[in-house]
């Protein structure tokens, strides 16, 4: 039997965060080496594991997998997490697209100046409550399933889920105005394999704080 995926990565969310998350929800274990240095991501160039010379990399059923969004399809087709048909992945990845670009937002503001981390986060909560969370509200309304794609679990679910809970961490009560999502929230938040990832001594991580942007600065050379 193949042994754990081990995922390559600094010690914090980044673009690896997302992929803990699909794997955490999917019941699959893994191991994490930490990238701490310039010198580790160096290293692993040198080796030529690196096919871009970037992290995230994973490797998986004896492949050593880099692009993030190449990783998350591998996994979540392979955990049957993508839908049953071509037409059900479509629907999937338009949520995924939504909910990175979102996130993406969100992921980059402990890197933005100070000065205009106001303004940026202004920007996250309205493009959060104006432009991505009334789609997902919109489509549970719709077709008053539990979950945004043919009524089972999916990639598109956890992301989403993972995007409102930083969402939440900017605005505690950006859910307000959409029942349906809080609902939601509270089902997937409840699924076991999930529940365990939400509590403490998890893999997943915590909240991107000034020292892991200046160790980010270091490794990655921005
Ligand atoms: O999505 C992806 O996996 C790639 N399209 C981008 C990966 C990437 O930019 N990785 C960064 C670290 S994560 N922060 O953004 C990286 O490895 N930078 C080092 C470099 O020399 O580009």
């Amino acid at each position: 039997m193949a042994g754990k995926p081990k995922l390559h990565y600094n010690n914090g969310r980044g673009r690896m965060e997302s992929i803990r998350w699909l794997l955490a929800a999917a019941g699959v274990e893994f191991e994490e080496q930490f990238i701490e240095t310039k010198e580790d991501l160096e290293k692993l160039c040198n080796d030529g594991v690196l096919m871009f010379q970037q992290v995230p990399m994973v490797e998986i059923d004896g492949m050593k997998m880099v692009q993030t969004k190449a990783i998350l399809s591998y996994i979540a087709a392979k955990y049957n997490l993508y839908g049953k048909d071509l037409k059900e992945r479509a629907w999937i990845d338009m949520y995924v697209e939504g909910t990175t670009d979102l996130m993406r937002m969100m992921i980059n503001l402990p890197f933005h100046p100070a000065d205009t981390k106001e303004e940026n986060l202004a920007l996250i909560i309205e493009r959060a409550t104006n432009r991505y969370f009334p789609v997902y509200e919109k489509a549970l309304k719709d077709h008053g399933h539990d979950y945004l794609v043919g009524d089972k679990l999916s990639w598109a679910d956890i992301h989403l889920l993972e995007a409102i809970l930083m969402a939440e961490e900017c605005k505690p009560d950006i859910l307000s105005a959409f029942p349906l999502l809080q609902a939601f929230k509270g089902r997937t938040s409840n699924i076991p394999t999930i529940k365990k990832f939400l509590q403490p001594g998890s893999q997943r991580k915590p909240r991107t704080n000034e020292k892991t942007v200046a160790i980010v600065r270091k490794i990655y050379n921005f």
